[in-house]
């Protein structure tokens, strides 16, 4: 990937649930288990994983400093790699907790980057993967980075002599961006027309979690061939295909990308046009799994 390391999840990790005043206990060990499964998915083994109980999260580490503590000893006698925390953290708090424990440390966001980015197959969502992470990264860099001192030489300017490395690679990553989502909004006006030239058939579409069996759905209905397998975010790109009827009536139908909980912002903004599809859907079709604990 440009200029970033995105480092595979390490082999041995540890999960991390934080439950707050807000939260529910069931919710948080129903995230966590979620977490469990993104992270086997990345193709980690979750060692361990513990829920703290805190009124509000620690801004110097999200959780509390005896628990740090806990962690760090655990981790290093059960040779964990890498420590997981189900939640979003700030890039301060990340660098906070790498410095403490010694181990690296991600989060649920950069896990689900990281399956998104080994699945897309796509140009098009290759590119809004490639977007996501780099708009996930850019304030992180300055942690990777900070430790860099100003080359030498005394040029004025945007570039070279004068510049450090970080706002070297800053400036890259924003060209980037800024490159990668000129080229998604060529991929949508492409996208646009195809839509256009769909008329006004009836369009229906399957939604719903990650997982749950919309790809199987599709296949079933179609003999469209799209991959389904029991895996989360097996499908990133939308397929669709038109339906005949006994009637001569037809309709389209669509699979396209599953949800999850705590989506990392980034990548909902990134898969913008996969998504307006959804909007412009005459018919949502939601699959559930019955079989899934919360289905009642
Ligand atoms: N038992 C059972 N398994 C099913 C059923 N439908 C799908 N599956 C299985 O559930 C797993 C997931 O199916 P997919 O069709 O890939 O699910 P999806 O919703 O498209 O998932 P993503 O694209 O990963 O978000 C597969 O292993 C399917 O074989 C069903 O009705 N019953
Ligand atoms: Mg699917």
């Amino acid at each position: 990937m440009f200029l970033i390391d995105t480092h595979k999840p390490a082999e041995r990790a540890f999960i991390v649930g934080v439950k707050l005043q807000q939260d529910t206990h069931e919710g948080v060990a129903e995230s966590l288990k979620e977490l469990a499964s993104l992270v086997d998915t990345a193709g980690a083994e979750v060692i361990e994983s513990f829920i703290q109980n805190k009124t509000k999260a620690d801004t110097t580490f999200f959780i509390g400093k005896g628990k740090v503590e806990e962690l760090k000893a655990f981790a290093e006698d059960a040779k964990i790699d890498t420590i997981i925390f189900d939640t979003e953290l700030s890039p301060s708090q990340i660098k906070n907790l790498e410095n403490k424990i010694g181990k690296k440390i991600l989060d649920r966001s950069w896990v689900i980057l990281d399956i998104f980015a080994n699945r897309a197959k796509t140009k098009e969502a290759k590119t809004q993967v490639e977007l996501a992470q780099l708009k996930y990264f850019m304030p992180r860099l300055t942690n990777q980075w900070s430790h860099l001192s100003r080359q030498a030489g005394g040029g004025v300017g945007t570039k070279g002599p004068g510049e450090t490395q970080l706002e070297t690679d800053k400036r890259m990553i924003r060209e980037k961006i800024t490159q990668l989502e000129k080229e998604l909004e060529e991929i949508s006006k492409q996208r646009d027309i195809r839509r256009r030239g769909r008329g006004n058939v009836f369009k229906v579409i399957l939604v719903g979690y990650t997982n749950v069996g919309k790809s199987t759905l599709m296949n079933k209905l179609s003999n469209a061939g799209v991959l389904a397998e029991n895996r989360l975010f097996a499908t990133l790109d939308s397929t669709t295909r038109t339906i005949e009827l006994e009637n001569k009536k037809s309709f389209l139908l669509s699979d396209t990308v599953g949800f999850i909980n705590k989506l990392p912002h980034n990548l909902v903004a990134s898969f913008k046009s996969t998504l307006e599809e959804v909007v412009e859907a005459d018919l949502l079709l939601h699959v559930v799994d019955i079989s899934h604990d919360n289905f009642t």
